[in-house]
């Protein structure tokens, strides 16, 4: 039903005065902190932009499955193998959670998915790129899964409540899975030479894309100001892209490795570091459908979305068999 809206504009932030008796109202119920519940009333827009928010979240959820899933029958050892399936299990749930919490909004999860296969909505743009080694799946939970979390703690303060109170729950998920990640990377790291040039090429190749996961820079950003104003979000992605090298780096000096950027250096005076952009084109190319992987991936979902049909045929006809024996019966 709202799938046509799905697009937001990015326009501006509408002044008191601009805002209609209801919107008024709205607005001071967010700036009071309390949270947004799905019978409440609320603008189009914020409806809107959560459904695009939560959704695409969900997608990325869903297709971040793949690239760590592609090593579940790889894993060097029995018990990182157990960890991984673990890990891109809880990755299912995170997207069966982030569903939940759009559809209170009016849309479905089949629309939604629908959206994702047809290429109307985005998931994130990291999953894009390949897994080549073992230590890109210590990577991906160092560095994606680190990304992920710097983004998700404060959304756990969102102002939709369904949004918010899922995210509570992935967090504790996603801190397990950072870990996860850093321990292979210290293995690795700390192993034979070989094993210690795989760690650094997986850095190398993972550093920038894991930058791009915290969207485009603040002037480029067109939904941050409105989604601030609305509490949806509550950094602004230039704000969490430096939270997460402040805190990276130094991990990455404790592994002995090197941050692919020649320009990093901290800034006393800002007392943060200073470190190079990531390629925008690159970005906006990926997001575009040219990233290394975007085929692959959609098709893989396109595929599983198809060989699945029997099973929700089936799932639905048992659900209409049980309904109808019930009515019988009263
Ligand atoms: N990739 O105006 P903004 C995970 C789009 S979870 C693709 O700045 P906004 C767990 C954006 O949608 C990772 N598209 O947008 C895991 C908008 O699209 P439009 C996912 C991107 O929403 C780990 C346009 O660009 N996390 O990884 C990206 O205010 C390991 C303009 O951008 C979330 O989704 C991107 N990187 O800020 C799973 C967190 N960035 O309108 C498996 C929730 C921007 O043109 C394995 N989302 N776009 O259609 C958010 O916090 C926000 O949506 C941002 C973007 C910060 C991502």
């Amino acid at each position: 039903m709202y799938a046509q809206m799905i697009k937001t504009a990015g326009t501006g932030v509408k002044s008191p005065e601009e805002m209609t008796e209801e919107e008024r109202k709205f607005q001071a119920h967010v700036d009071a902190n309390e949270k947004v519940e799905p019978k409440d009333w609320m603008p189009d827009d914020y409806r809107a932009t959560l459904i695009r928010q939560i959704g695409q979240h969900a997608h990325s959820e869903i297709v971040g499955q793949l690239p760590e899933g592609n090593w579940i029958t790889r894993a060097p050892t029995l018990e990182r193998k157990a960890i991984l399936l673990a890990k891109v299990q809880d990755e299912a749930g995170h997207g069966l959670y982030l569903y939940c919490a759009a559809e209170t909004l009016g849309i479905s999860r089949d629309e939604l998915t629908e959206d994702l296969l047809s290429g109307k909505m985005k998931y994130s743009s990291i999953f894009n790129y390949p897994t080549l080694t073992w230590a890109d799946i210590g990577a991906v939970g160092w560095l994606v899964d680190g990304a992920a979390i710097m983004n998700q703690v404060p959304l756990q303060r969102t102002s939709f409540g369904p949004y918010s109170r899922a995210m509570i729950r992935i967090c504790k998920e996603e801190s397990f899975h950072q870990r996860q990640g850093y321990d292979i990377m210290m293995k690795m790291a700390k192993g034979s030479e070989a094993q210690k040039r795989m760690a650094q090429d997986a850095l190398n190749r993972l550093w920038f894309p894991s930058l791009m996961m915290f969207g485009p820079s603040d002037k480029e950003s067109v939904h941050s100001a409105q989604s601030m104003a609305w509490k949806i979000k509550i950094n602004t992605n230039d704000e969490l892209r430096q939270k997460f090298v402040d805190q990276t780096v130094p991990q990455v000096e404790y592994l002995g490795l090197t941050v692919p950027d020649e320009t990093l250096s901290w800034n006393e005076e800002r007392g943060h570091y200073d470190f190079a952009e990531p390629d925008w084109g690159e970005f906006f190319d990926v997001l575009k459908g040219n990233g290394p992987c975007n085929t692959d991936r959609l098709s893989a979902r396109q595929e599983a979305w198809a060989e699945g049909k029997w099973v929700r045929d089936a799932m639905m006809a048992h659900a209409r068999k049980k309904s109808a024996a019930q009515v019988a019966a009263e």
